[in-house]
């Protein structure tokens, strides 16, 4: 048989097998950044398996504490940082980790050659796994600045700076999104064989799409730009889909168009949304992929962080349906 004749198709890549095709693109790349990223896809095996079986093992549910968000800390939270924590804090590159679920970073080492940081929410939307829907882990890297003084200011760097972002969608399937910077690429976890195979390159947000996602519960709370923007969505045929885990509701938005927005309200002025391991990740990747992110009327990676857990408004997703949300702002914030 010659090479002519193999039977192909649709080659079959998995994302081991892509990230080790994009180190070699990059000369003197040292396979650092490849060690990494397959820790994340470890990590996103094992916290895949313990939600799948999280009823059986009966982890579901709080610890009764809570983070240093003051978000009601589940099981799962716990398990899943953990396993994030024990996967990654023994790879080399890595300097800082970062998560929602613990007060302060984790200094992992401060040798010079420690080229990475590591931040992450272990599961956003954790709290609703006892009613089984889709949860995930968002993370971001970014480069370590081995002379920060003190050491944690290495973390404090806005969202333009970031090298990689991503997502574990557990989902219906296991979805793996990432960016490296040059455009979002999306892997699902075949169980079968264990690995994350590659299912679409270069993903392109639809560039409209007459749906919104917000809790519309709090529309009093919000500022007048964004009950004006709804009342024009309501006037105009929009939808609404809100699943109340935000990476969930981004997933859906970076496939079928529209925007997510999380407002500020007059209890959190800041929005709820966190912007070192929520925010920053998921507008890194919906701009990858052609879309918009916002903070009011601020581009959402322009922000310069103060401190690792603060919140930031959220206005991000298709950009004609973004640019909506902003003409209604234009008149008042
Ligand atoms: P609310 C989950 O706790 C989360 O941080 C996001 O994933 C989600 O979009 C938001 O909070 C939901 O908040 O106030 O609508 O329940």
């Amino acid at each position: 048989m010659t090479a002519a004749e193999l039977p192909v198709g649709d080659d079959l890549t998995t994302l081991e097998s892509h990230i080790l095709s994009e180190e070699q693109r990059h000369a003197g790349a040292s396979g650092t950044f490849s060690w990494i990223l397959a820790a994340m896809t470890l990590s996103a095996k094992i916290i895949s398996s313990k939600i799948r079986r999280a009823r059986i093992e009966d982890v579901l549910g709080s610890i009764g504490s809570r983070n240093a968000s003051g978000d009601d800390q589940q099981k799962l939270d716990v398990i899943a940082n953990e396993t994030l924590l024990r996967c990654l804090g023994s790879r080399a590159g890595v300097a800082l980790l970062a998560s929602e679920e613990n007060d302060q970073p984790i200094i992992l080492h401060t040798e010079e050659d420690r080229p990475y940081c590591i931040l992450f929410d272990p599961l956003d939307g954790s709290s609703n796994l006892d009613a089984c829907v889709s949860v995930g882990t968002i993370f971001s890297i970014l480069h370590h600045d081995s002379h920060a003084d003190p050491i944690e200011t290495s973390l404090l760097q806005p969202g333009t700076k970031q090298v990689a972002a991503g997502y574990m969608l557990y989902g219906s399937s296991c979805v793996f999104a990432i960016t490296t910077g040059s455009g979002v690429n999306l892997f699902v976890l075949d169980p079968t064989v264990g690995a994350f195979l590659l299912v679409q390159e270069n993903v392109r947000i639809p560039g409209a799409a007459k749906s919104y996602s917000i809790n519309e519960a709090y529309r009093s709370r919000f500022p007048e730009g964004y009950q004006r923007y709804l009342d024009w969505a309501h006037g105009n045929g929009y939808s609404s889909r809100y699943i109340g885990s935000m990476v969930a509701d981004v997933h859906r938005i970076l496939i079928k168009g529209g925007v997510f927005l999380y407002p500020p309200t007059t209890g959190n002025p800041d929005g709820k949304i966190r912007l070192m391991y929520e925010a920053n990740p998921l507008a890194m990747i919906v701009e990858q992929a052609g879309g918009k992110a916002y903070a009011g009327t601020t581009p959402l990676l322009e922000i310069q962080p103060k401190a690792l857990h603060q919140r930031t408004p959220v206005i991000m997703g298709s950009p004609t349906e973004v640019d909506h949300v902003l003409e209604h702002l234009a008149t008042s914030p």
